[in-house]
């Protein structure tokens, strides 16, 4: 039997969460006999985009390239799960009209600034704010936030504690059924 895709969306700056959560997301649909692939930018700028850079356009040709793959990939049945910053609307917009209405979901990880840059794993928001790294998403460099996302994922629940990616892939899960 033919499983359905469709392409999950996720965007927000970098440290968000975003890669952790396509990890775990794969894992529990794993788990449930799911077919999914991973399409994540900093893997994918190793290859498929290893001759752009971080321009408006670069990150344009970027998205419109894994927009691209991921719509072959939903249409051979996967769940095509996107973890890309892909700071500008018009560049998520222009991937969401590459497939049917209802097939692309867009996931907005909602995390402040601070709190990234809070976790800096790779040290790039120390080199942003040296002005060694020029044109850093959120630092010197715009995001813009989804106005209308299918789903909003924040990084603390109400009571300011941090939700496991288990958790937030659970989420998206629940949609998806
Ligand atoms: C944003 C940058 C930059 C600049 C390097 N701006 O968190 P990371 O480190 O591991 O993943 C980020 C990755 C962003 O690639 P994307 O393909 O997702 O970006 S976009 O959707 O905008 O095309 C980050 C690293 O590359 N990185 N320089 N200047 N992120």
């Amino acid at each position: 039997l033919r499983q359905k895709g469709c392409i999950l969306w996720i965007t927000g700056l970098s440290g968000a969460g975003k890669s952790t959560l396509a990890c775990a997301l794969e894992n529990s649909l794993m788990a449930k006999g799911k077919l999914s692939y991973v399409l994540d930018g900093d893997n994918l700028r190793h290859g498929l985009s290893n001759n752009l850079g971080f321009s408006a356009a670069d990150r344009e040709e970027n998205i419109r390239r894994v927009g691209e793959v991921a719509k072959l990939f939903a249409d051979a049945g996967l769940i095509t799960i996107v973890s890309l910053i892909s700071p500008y609307k018009r560049d998520r917009d222009f991937a969401r009209a590459l497939v049917q209405p209802g097939k692309f979901v867009e996931v907005y990880m909602k995390v402040p600034l601070e709190i990234c840059e809070g976790r800096d794993c790779k040290g790039l928001y120390k080199m942003s704010r040296a002005g060694v790294l020029k044109g850093f998403t959120g630092v010197d460099d715009p995001y813009e936030e989804p106005d209308n996302p299918e789903i909003q994922i924040e990084a603390t629940n109400a009571a300011g504690d941090f939700i496991p990616p288990d958790c937030m892939a659970n989420t998206l899960i629940t949609y998806l059924e």
